[in-house]
């Protein structure tokens, strides 16, 4: 199947105007449930290359017993395999025209009674230029507002890349988000397990808290460039091509990784240590 025939007019024609679109299905049950387990055990297995602010079984905030996890695709194999998915290919190549760049993974755990993260912009961290960024979001579980399902600005991918104001971090595990006018509508994304929420880098999403009293809200993200851009932030380096072959581009100047960690009164913490190669934070 060619990237254009994986995507029917209709499709593409509400991703280009509306900044997102959900394809449901795209991955089985079955596949849901195995990425389920693969990144439970890896969890348990304690800190991996990439965490920002390390794993405390002991902790009171349900984050620190299961902080996100980023770029596993540099050190697992199955991350690399999903992250380089052929459906997931066709899709962006229908969505956007050419085969995407993949540059990052990541898998949010979500836990019961764990804080969200604020609207933002996907952009604003990976300065993918020119062209956008393009985020490929699996739901592992069945995501409902209650359990914190991602939420998003229709139509925002025609907005600029707006200035950051201090988020609420009783609600928000990053510290900065992006006012938006009044009654704007955010939409919530319903979704089920092995559905793949695709949005542009210029969509301003986020996601409000887990107010379930025992389901996981997780899911399996990639971050891919359209395959136009040349530059992205040093975070982002090594981009690969849907080959799994590196693609030398060039480092964008401004942009950082993907939010701070901050506890719940607002004060930095751990998440600055360890990032490889963050240049030109603009939080
Ligand atoms: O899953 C969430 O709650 C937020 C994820 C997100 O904002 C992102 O992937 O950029």
């Amino acid at each position: 199947m060619t990237p254009t025939e994986s995507i029917s007019p209709q499709q593409k024609q509400h991703f280009e105007q509306q900044g997102y679109l959900i394809l449901r299905g795209m991955f089985s049950a079955d596949e849901a449930q195995q990425y389920r387990d693969h990144y439970m055990a890896l969890r348990a297995q304690g800190a991996k290359p990439g965490d920002l602010s390390g794993v405390d079984a002991t902790s009171r905030d349900p984050l620190k017993k299961f902080p996100r996890m980023i770029h596993m695709h540099r050190w697992d194999a199955l991350s690399l395999e999903w992250l380089l998915d052929r459906r997931i290919a066709a899709a962006l190549g229908g969505l956007t025209g050419a085969e995407p760049f993949a540059v990052q993974t990541m898998i949010y755990y979500k836990p019961p009674k764990a804080r969200g993260q604020a609207l933002h912009q996907d952009q604003f961290y990976l300065r993918a230029q020119p062209g956008t960024c393009v985020a490929a979001w699996m739901a592992l579980d069945a995501c409902d507002e209650a359990n914190g399902c991602l939420r998003v600005v229709p139509g925002s991918q025609d907005w600029p890349l707006l200035c950051t104001v201090k988020a609420d971090t009783t609600q928000s595990f990053t510290d900065v988000t992006v006012p938006i006018p009044d009654g704007t509508p955010v939409v919530s994304m319903l979704m089920q397990p092995g559905d793949v929420l695709f949005f542009n880098g210029q969509v301003v999403h986020g996601s409000g808290p887990n107010h379930s009293p025992d389901r996981f809200r997780r899911s399996l993200i990639g971050h891919y460039l359209t395959g136009d851009a040349r530059q992205v932030a040093k975070y982002y380096h090594p981009a690969l091509r849907m080959d799994g072959s590196v693609v030398e581009l060039d480092t964008s100047e401004a942009g950082g990784a993907c939010g701070v960690w901050v506890e719940q009164d607002g004060t930095p913490a751990i998440e600055l240590a360890g990032v490889e190669g963050i240049t030109g934070r603009t939080e």
